[in-house]
């Protein structure tokens, strides 16, 4: 069956952050968009991702006037540590920085917020949305398809943004000839658990033990986040709770070990790392964004923090578009997203190299591991270095 087919100016694919923020953003640029996402509300909420927020990312969701929640929930972070050789060490972001911070509040409250907004503006999301299919992106008149309910819907529009993460079918829509892609597939992945216990320790503790890497993060006061690095073919039904702790306390210092709080886990799950990039990020009328152009490994927390910048890009791009005539906020944007991504990608590759112990790795590659954690927490210029990259590269 045939729907109604309607039209909208922006079509966005994809409701995570970074298509969430898109269309709150556009919005208040009176920029009419749709955003058809294939999940249904509950599910993309239900997903345990990123925790911690840079301050761009803040800026823009205060500029959107939707962080009453966040900066009261929200933890301000100041420093993480470093913990090797069994001592933890410093790393002072806000006096390496000249006074950046970080924000401690979860993805999954980023999304919340950004639907509660979307709905107050009474704008379109349209939820459990199949088959989404993009049409005529390289020409003047692109559509997006979509069945609801059976129904067959047909969405007129003049961009498409494609905001549908990594496994999405935005990117998957352009001729593979017409796009460079760069991968980088590391040895292991990250096994996460999320328990309602009292953090371990006020700030963030990223751990390279000999038996791996750990990542000691929280959601609240009474809400934390752990990581252990675990093996490519590990599986979650082998990883019951006391499994979890016993792993995570015996890679932490003797004071964490001693302090560490466990409880029953609330999500658990093994994420494998990967860095990604695809070039370009634009295709005639259709623009990738967040996820669906780029993966980092979460070491360096810039996954969402990515699509945010991205966002920025794109929507001064459409708002210069539409209020001005034009066209060189969006000739420029994949060149000018891609110069951000790549050093963010370079970053979360360089935090996992430092921070990961290697299966592979020699006893010359152990020793410039070692060297290179010895430089960054003795020299002010490394640390420095780590610090504004952690805290967020300018846009
Ligand atoms: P998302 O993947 O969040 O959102 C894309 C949306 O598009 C989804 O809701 C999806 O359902 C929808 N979609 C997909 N295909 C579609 C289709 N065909 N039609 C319609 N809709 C479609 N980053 C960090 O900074 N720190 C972390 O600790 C961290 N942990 C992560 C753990 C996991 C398991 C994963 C997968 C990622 C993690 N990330 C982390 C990265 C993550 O936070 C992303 O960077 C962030 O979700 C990017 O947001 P989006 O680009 O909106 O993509
Ligand atoms: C998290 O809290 O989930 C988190 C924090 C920092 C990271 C990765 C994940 O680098």
């Amino acid at each position: 069956m045939k729907g109604q087919d309607v039209r909208t100016q922006v079509a966005i694919i994809g409701a995570g952050p970074a298509g969430l923020l898109l269309g709150q953003l556009l919005h208040s640029y009176g920029i009419d968009n749709i955003i058809l996402e294939r999940k249904d509300r509950d599910y993309v909420l239900a997903r345990i991702r990123a925790g911690v927020l840079e301050q761009g990312t803040v800026a823009q969701l205060e500029q959107l006037g939707i962080t009453a929640r966040l900066h009261q929930e929200g933890l301000v972070h100041d420093g993480i540590e470093l913990l090797f050789g069994g001592t933890r060490h410093r790393i002072d972001l806000k006096q390496a920085t000249g006074g950046k911070t970080v924000t401690v509040y979860g993805q999954t409250e980023v999304t919340r917020d950004l639907m509660d907004a979307r709905q107050a503006a009474g704008l379109v999301t349209v939820y459990d949305a199949d088959s989404v299919s993009l049409h005529d992106f390289g020409g003047v008149s692109p559509r997006v398809c979509y069945v609801k309910d059976g129904i067959t819907h047909e969405i007129a529009c003049d961009f498409i943004a494609g905001c549908d993460g990594s496994h999405g079918v935005s990117r998957a829509s352009v001729p593979a000839q017409s796009i460079q892609t760069y991968e980088r597939v590391y040895p292991f992945g990250w096994l996460g658990l999320l328990s309602d216990t009292p953090p371990v320790s006020p700030e963030l503790i990223y751990a390279n033990h000999p038996k791996g890497f750990a990542l000691c993060s929280m959601r609240s006061p009474r809400r934390s986040r752990y990581y252990v690095q675990c093996a490519l073919d590990e599986r979650i039904e082998n990883w019951s709770d006391d499994r979890f702790w016993d792993e995570l306390r015996s890679r932490l210092d003797e004071e964490a070990a001693e302090t560490l709080v466990t409880g029953p886990s609330l999500e658990k799950s093994i994420a494998p790392l990967r860095s990604f990039v695809a070039e370009p990020m634009r295709f005639g009328t259709l623009f990738l964004a967040g996820d669906a152009a780029h993966i980092v490994p979460p070491t360096g927390a810039k996954g969402l923090n990515l699509a945010a910048s991205d966002v920025h890009y794109l929507s001064q791009a459409l708002r210069e578009f539409y209020a001005d005539k034009s066209s060189a906020g969006l000739d420029a944007y994949s060149t000018r997203a891609l110069a951000r991504v790549w050093k963010a990608v370079r970053f979360s590759w360089w935090m996992t190299s430092m921070m990961h112990r290697f299966p592979d790795t020699d006893a010359f590659g152990a020793k410039i591991q070692a060297a290179e954690l010895d430089y960054v927490i003795h020299s002010p210029i490394a640390t420095a270095s780590l610090a504004e990259n952690y805290v967020g590269l300018p846009y």
